[in-house]
C-alpha cells in the first residue's frame, strides 16, 4: 500500500498512515470488527468540505479494505471524519462498496431530512457523531443535537460523542439526556499521567457505571500515551501508560467496550504507529480471550449488525 498523491494540498506537517504494517502477533478471534477508522476521500472523488480545520493525505476505501485484510479483521465501522463535514459521500461510498462488511457513523445537521436519514440507513449508517473537541469542530447548540438524537433513535441508531475529560463535567448533564445507546471515543480522552484510580478518571468510570446506556471505545493508545514506547519498530510493549486505563474500563465493563484501530490516525503530530503493532496492543488490554470475543466481535456486532446476533 502506498500513500497517492493528493489533489489538495495537506496540512503542514502532516503525517501520513504507515505503510507496509506488520502482520500481528496477536491473533484477531474470527469476525472482529474494527470499529474505528475513517476514510479520506480521495479528494479528487470526494473533496474535503470547507469548513474542515485540517486537509489530510487521500485515504480511501481500497486501502482501508486491503488493511482490514491484512490485520485479519472482518468488517470495519467507518465513522465520518470532521475533514468531510456533514458531507457524508465518502464514508458511504465506502460502506456501499463493503459487500455488507462495512457500516458507518454519520454527521448530520438539522436540517436533515427524513429521506435523507433513510438513505444513509440502506447505506449501512447505524449512529451519528457528535464531535466536542474544539479544534476538529465549530460549536453546534445542543438543541440541535438533542433534535438530531431524537430523530435518529426513531431509526435504532445510537449517538458517539468525542470529548476531552476536561470537559465531561460541563457536557454530563446534556450527555446523560441522550435518549439512545452512547459510544464514547477514546475512553473520553483520559490525561495517562493522572492515576488510574484519581478523581478524573473515577469521572468517566461513574459515567459509565450509572449510565448503562453508555459504551466506550477503548482505542486511541498512540493518541493518548505520553510516555510511548512506539508501536514501531517491532514494539511489542508500546503505550504501557495507556494500559491500566483501557484494561480498567475492558475488565469493569466487558460488554460496552468496542476497538478500533483510528486508521488512518487524524492529526497524530509525532508519530505514525504501525497498525499491526496496534493489534499487538489489544491483549494487554483485554487479557483473556472471552475479554476479547465481546470487544472485538459480540460488542460491535450487537449495536452495528444486530440482525445477525
Ligand atoms: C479520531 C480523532 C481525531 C479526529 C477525528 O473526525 C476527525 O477528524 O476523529 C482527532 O484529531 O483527535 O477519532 O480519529
Amino acid at each position: 500500500m502506498s500513500v497517492a498523491a493528493s489533489t489538495f494540498e495537506k496540512t503542514p506537517g502532516w503525517l501520513d498512515w504507515f505503510a507496509g504494517p506488520s502482520t500481528p502477533v496477536f491473533q484477531l478471534p474470527p469476525g472482529a470488527v474494527d470499529a474505528h477508522c475513517h476514510v479520506f476521500g480521495p479528494g479528487a472523488a470526494f473533496p474535503f468540505a470547507p469548513e474542515r480545520k485540517y486537509t489530510p493525505c487521500d485515504a480511501g476505501k481500497a486501502q482501508l479494505f486491503a488493511l482490514r485484510d491484512h490485520l485479519g479483521f472482518s468488517r470495519n465501522v467507518i465513522v465520518q471524519a470532521t475533514c468531510h463535514g456533514a458531507d457524508n459521500s465518502a464514508m458511504i461510498d465506502a460502506c456501499r462498496s463493503s459487500g455488507g462488511k462495512a457500516r458507518g457513523v454519520a454527521t448530520v445537521q438539522r436540517s436533515v431530512t427524513d429521506a435523507q436519514l433513510q438513505v444513509l440507513h440502506e447505506a449501512g449508517v447505524r449512529g451519528v457523531r457528535f464531535n466536542f473537541v474544539k479544534r476538529l469542530v465549530d460549536f453546534t447548540p445542543k438543541d440541535e443535537l438533542m433534535e438530531i438524537a431524537a430523530r435518529i433513535d426513531t431509526l435504532g441508531w445510537h449517538v458517539v460523542i468525542y470529548f476531552e475529560a476536561q470537559d465531561l463535567p460541563e457536557l454530563w448533564d446534556f450527555f446523560t439526556a441522550l435518549p439512545t445507546t452512547v459510544v464514547v471515543d477514546h475512553m473520553g480522552r483520559p490525561d495517562v499521567t493522572r492515576p488510574v484510580d484519581g478523581p478524573e478518571f473515577e469521572l468517566f468510570l461513574r459515567f459509565m457505571r450509572e449510565h448503562p446506556n453508555v459504551w466506550s471505545k477503548v482505542s486511541c493508545p498512540e493518541r493518548l500515551s505520553v510516555s510511548g514506547p512506539k508501536a514501531l519498530g517491532g514494539e511489542q510493549a508500546a503505550y504501557r501508560d495507556v494500559v491500566p486505563f483501557a484494561r480498567k474500563v475492558v475488565e469493569t465493563f466487558p460488554d460496552r467496550v468496542l476497538w478500533g484501530t483510528d486508521w488512518p490516525h487524524p492529526n497524530l503530530k509525532d508519530h505514525m504507529p504501525d497498525d499491526g503493532l496496534l493489534v499487538d496492543f489489544i491483549p494487554h488490554i483485554a487479557p483473556t480471550s472471552e475479554l476479547q470475543r465481546k470487544l472485538l466481535v459480540d460488542n460491535p456486532m450487537r449495536l452495528y449488525w444486530p440482525e445477525e446476533t
